[in-house]
Parts: C-alpha cells; sequence; structure tokens
C-alpha cells in the first residue's frame, strides 16, 4: 500500500481547512485550523491544533490523534482520532471521530457539554497538475 503522510493542506466535508506540520522524530505535530461552521455565530478564525500519529514503516497508514482548542471563541476544545487512508487511485482521506466539549457553567449542566460527529479531510492541493 502507498504510504500516507499527513503533512500539509486538508479541507474536509464541512469545508473546514486545516494545516499540518510533522515536526517532531517521533510522530508529534502541529497546525492550524479553520473552521466555516460554528454554533456561535461568529466569524471563522484559525485556531492551534496539536496532535500525535503512530510511527509505521514505509506503506503504514497510521492511525493519530489531535486537538483544536477554540481560543478565539470560547473556552471549548474538540478531540478528533482518526486514521490515514490511500485508496485505489491514490487519493489520501483522514476518516476522523471527534468529541466537542464546551464549558459547563455549573458541575449540573455537566451532562449536556459533549457533541460527537464525523468528518472525512481529503487532501487540498494548492497547485494542479
Ligand atoms: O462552534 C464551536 C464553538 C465553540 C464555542 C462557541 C462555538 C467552535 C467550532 C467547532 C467546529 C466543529 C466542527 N467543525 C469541523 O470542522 S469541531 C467538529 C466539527 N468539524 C457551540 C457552543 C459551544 C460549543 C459549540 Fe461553541
Amino acid at each position: 500500500a502507498a504510504p500516507c503522510q499527513l503533512n500539509g493542506l486538508w479541507r474536509n466535508d464541512q469545508d473546514s481547512l486545516m494545516e499540518i506540520s510533522v515536526s517532531r522524530d517521533n510522530g508529534d505535530f502541529q497546525g492550524q485550523y479553520l473552521t466555516r461552521v460554528t454554533l456561535s455565530g461568529g466569524c471563522a478564525q484559525i485556531s492551534p491544533l496539536k496532535g500525535t500519529q503512530q510511527q509505521l514503516g514505509d506503506g503504514g497508514w497510521p492511525t493519530f490523534a489531535f486537538t483544536v482548542r477554540w481560543d478565539r471563541f470560547s473556552n471549548a476544545t474538540t478531540a478528533f482520532v482518526g486514521q490515514c487512508f490511500v485508496d485505489a487511485d491514490g487519493k489520501e482521506m483522514l476518516t476522523t471521530t471527534w468529541l466537542l466539549r464546551e464549558a459547563a457553567e455549573s458541575l449540573e449542566q455537566d451532562w449536556k457539554t459533549t457533541r460527537v460527529g464525523r468528518n472525512i479531510f481529503t487532501r487540498k492541493h494548492t497547485t494542479r497538475g
């Protein structure tokens, strides 16, 4: 199987953009996340992303996890887990499941703080050809 690299620019099914740089030998990565959808009604803003991926030999399709802190919106955080795949045409895809945690005003409201969902990311090429 073709190797799957997390580095670079990705777009998901909700038109969010993220840029990932795998900077460390140990599989840790960082980047930036731009969500188009927000429930606050605010403008989309860039939020910091941090994660780690499994280390596999060449040809591996690593699992990974990353967090996005919605600093510009509020005290809320999303954690994504997923895996990198390459299809028969060589198209890369990240399949993820996320948990979005919003801050509760009180412990009594803790039960309703967490949303769950899925996102699929495909590579966004900045140039063609
Ligand atoms: O809308 C979220 C938010 C946080 C505090 C006020 C608004 C921030 C953006 C979350 C984006 C999610 C989706 N985008 C994407 O690419 S992360 C998972 C989805 N995938 C409303 C009140 C508290 C939390 C939500 Fe808020």
